[in-house]
Formats: structure tokens, C-alpha cells, sequence
């Protein structure tokens, strides 16, 4: 194929171009004023990198491991929802193109594809992202469906009591994804996108989701399944250390691509509080504005242990599928690998705190 796309950025205008006005800025769109939204990558921005010369680089190894599953490098799928706005072939696609990166995907609990399909459309470690229905029978049939067809962690985001405000889908009067895995489980309004008023996404979810989630359904999660459990959506050092006492194995630092709370701090800025509340008890994981290949490396050396990608693998979907979403996942993997040899680390265990200077290094140099 004759000029692929080079970096993140150029997949996403080409995702912009594919994709009808509604379903890119769904992908797109954040909650608000965008604050978060922006921020989440211009905190990346502000983060610089330092440098160790005359380290012997020729073979670099970008391997780890996530609750004890291994992994080719520290870059993992984000959950995100409705792929089949992305591309027709949906969830199935971004599976494949994981896969073929022997990379784990979190499966969304808005999965465009049924999780049978997903599972047994290749081989692969995949995690299980839930969100708390009001009825807790239909949570627990999930739950109960991820494990038989071999999911092997469960993600419950925890910063969506309610949904969070996404102009754009008020404007565009958006339609809601067909939510294919509760299918037979409740009965869903097939009327809801001739309803009158903005995001019919909103509707849905304000009437299927549980906006009284609390500490006690983590109980209620441990006590039905043998998965680990992630929370996704901690972004204080107060709510990781409440994690950790809810005995969950791994924290995932995120503002939900700043679609949930405007004003919420970007990820990579709250990310050592976090990761100094856990005492490394367990894993952070962070998401949110990764956009290179050098943001990873920041996020190792800030304490994640992986990070997790959402956006950048739509817009590879919307633009050229399986394969796009395939190659960006493969780029951000050779971006970080030219990180690591230009900053002189050979494994992810060498970056270190000293490889990046943040902002508030500098003011605490002057103190
Ligand atoms: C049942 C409605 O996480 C997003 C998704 C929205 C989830 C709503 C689910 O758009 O950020």
C-alpha cells in the first residue's frame, strides 16, 4: 500500500474523513468545555524526557507482565464502545488486530459485536469491561458469560454513575449503539432513537445503568466471580487506597477520555499520586491522551505498569480497519522501542522517575 499513515495524528484525520459527522465525534467528542479532553494529551506535553548517553542499546526489550499474563510490550486496548460505528466488522476487527499483536484487549460492556462472537473470532488474553446495571441479574449474567468464554480479568469503571455531557451528541442527536449483549437478557426500548431531545446515548444509559454503585457492589463483584477485578476510573490517591483495601487486583487510573468529569485533572498529572497511594500493592494502569510513543515512556517512568490505548485504535479502525487498527497498535510499539534506545533503557524495568522532568520538578529544585 502506497503512503500508510506515519504516526497517530494522521490516522485520526483519515478517521475524521471516513467517518459520517455523528459517529466521529461520539469517538471524539469529550464532556463539556473538552478541558479534560485537551488536557489529557497537552499534560504529555509539558512532561520531558531525560536522556542516559553511551548505554550499549542494540537490543531492547519491551516485554512485562499483567497479572501474571506476558506481554510483547506495556501497550494494552482500551475498552471503548460501539466499534462498529468505527468500522462494520466491529469489535471482531480490534480483536484481530490485538491478537495479531499479541497484545491484551479489554472488551467493552458496549461492545457492537456479541461477546461469543468476539471471543471465539481468535486466540488471545482479553479482559472484560462492565458497567453496573441497575438490574443485577443481567451484571451477573455477563460477568458469568465473560468467564465461561474465558476473559480472564474483569475492568468495572467506576466514574460513569452517571453519563457525563457530550455536546456534540446532544447537537447530533445521537443514536444508540445497539447494546447486542443484553439482548435477551432485558427488554431493551427499540423506540428510543425516534424519542424526542439529544443523545439517545444518554437515555439508554440513564435507564439501564446504576447510578447508586458504590464500594459495597465491589463486594458484591468479588463474591460472584473468581476474575480479578480492575477498577477503571480512579484518579486520587484517596479512592486508590480505598481500592486497594477492597482487596482489587489492579488500578486503572482514568477520567474516561475526559467524556465523564470536565475539570478533571489529565490522567498523566495525577498518575505518581496514585501510584504512591497503592505502595505497589498492586499494578496502575492509565489511559488517556496517548497519542506517541514517548507518553508511554513517561507513563512507565511516572510508575504505570501498562497504559492502555482507546481512540488512536478507533481511528485506525475507521481507516483502514483490522489492518489500521493493527498498525497503529504496531507504530505506538516502535515508537516506544526508539524511546527506550534514544533515553538509554533497555528493558521497561530501567525507565526510571529520572527520566522525566514534570513541572513540578522544577518548582521543588527551588525550594
Ligand atoms: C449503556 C450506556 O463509555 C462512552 C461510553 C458510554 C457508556 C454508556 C453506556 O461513550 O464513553
Amino acid at each position: 500500500e502506497d503512503s500508510l499513515p506515519v504516526n497517530v495524528r494522521e490516522y485520526q484525520k483519515l478517521a475524521k474523513k471516513a467517518l459520517p459527522k455523528m459517529h466521529y465525534d461520539y469517538i471524539n467528542g469529550g464532556a463539556d468545555d473538552e478541558y479534560t479532553l485537551r488536557e489529557n494529551i497537552a499534560a504529555y506535553g509539558r512532561i520531558l524526557l531525560r536522556p542516559r548517553v553511551l548505554i550499549d542499546v542494540s537490543k531492547i526489550d519491551m516485554s512485562t507482565s499483567l497479572l501474571g499474563y506476558n506481554m510483547p510490550s506495556p501497550i494494552i486496548v482500551a475498552p471503548t464502545g460501539a466499534h462498529k460505528l468505527a468500522n462494520p466488522e466491529g469489535e471482531v476487527a480490534t480483536a484481530r488486530a490485538a491478537a495479531a499483536c499479541n497484545t491484551i484487549m479489554v472488551l467493552s460492556f458496549s461492545s457492537s459485536c456479541r461477546i461469543e462472537e468476539v471471543a471465539s473470532s481468535c486466540d488471545a488474553i482479553r479482559f472484560y469491561q462492565l458497567y453496573m446495571c441497575k438490574r443485577r441479574d443481567v451484571s451477573a449474567a455477563l460477568v458469568q458469560r465473560a468467564e465461561s468464554l474465558g476473559f480472564k480479568a474483569l475492568v468495572l469503571t467506576v466514574d460513569r454513575p452517571v453519563l457525563g455531557r457530550r455536546e456534540a451528541d446532544i447537537r447530533n442527536k445521537m443514536i444508540s449503539p445497539r447494546f447486542v449483549n443484553l439482548e435477551g437478557l432485558m427488554s431493551l426500548d427499540k423506540d428510543i432513537d425516534s424519542a424526542e431531545g439529544g443523545s439517545k446515548l444518554e437515555r439508554f444509559s440513564r435507564e439501564t445503568l446504576d447510578p447508586s454503585l458504590s464500594w459495597k457492589d465491589v463486594e458484591w463483584l468479588k463474591s460472584i466471580t473468581s476474575l480479578p477485578i480492575l477498577l477503571k476510573g480512579i484518579i486520587t490517591a484517596e479512592d486508590a487506597r480505598k481500592a486497594v483495601e477492597a482487596g482489587v487486583s489492579g488500578v486503572i487510573l482514568s477520567n474516561h477520555g475526559g467524556r465523564q468529569l470536565d475539570y478533571a485533572p489529565a490522567t498523566i498529572s495525577a498518575l505518581e499520586e496514585v501510584v504512591k497511594a497503592v505502595e505497589g500493592s498492586v499494578p496502575v494502569l492509565v489511559d488517556g491522551g496517548i497519542r506517541r510513543g514517548t507518553d508511554v515512556l513517561k507513563a512507565l517512568a511516572l510508575g504505570a505498569k501498562a497504559v492502555m490505548v482507546g481512540r488512536p485504535v478507533l481511528y485506525g479502525l475507521a481507516a483502514r480497519g483490522e489492518a489500521g487498527a493493527r498498525h497503529v497498535i504496531e507504530m505506538l510499539n516502535k515508537e516506544l522501542e526508539l524511546a527506550m534506545a534514544l533515553c538509554g533503557c533497555r528493558s521497561v524495568a530501567e525507565v526510571t522517575r529520572a527520566h522525566v522532568q514534570t513541572e513540578g520538578d522544577g518548582i521543588r529544585a527551588l525550594l
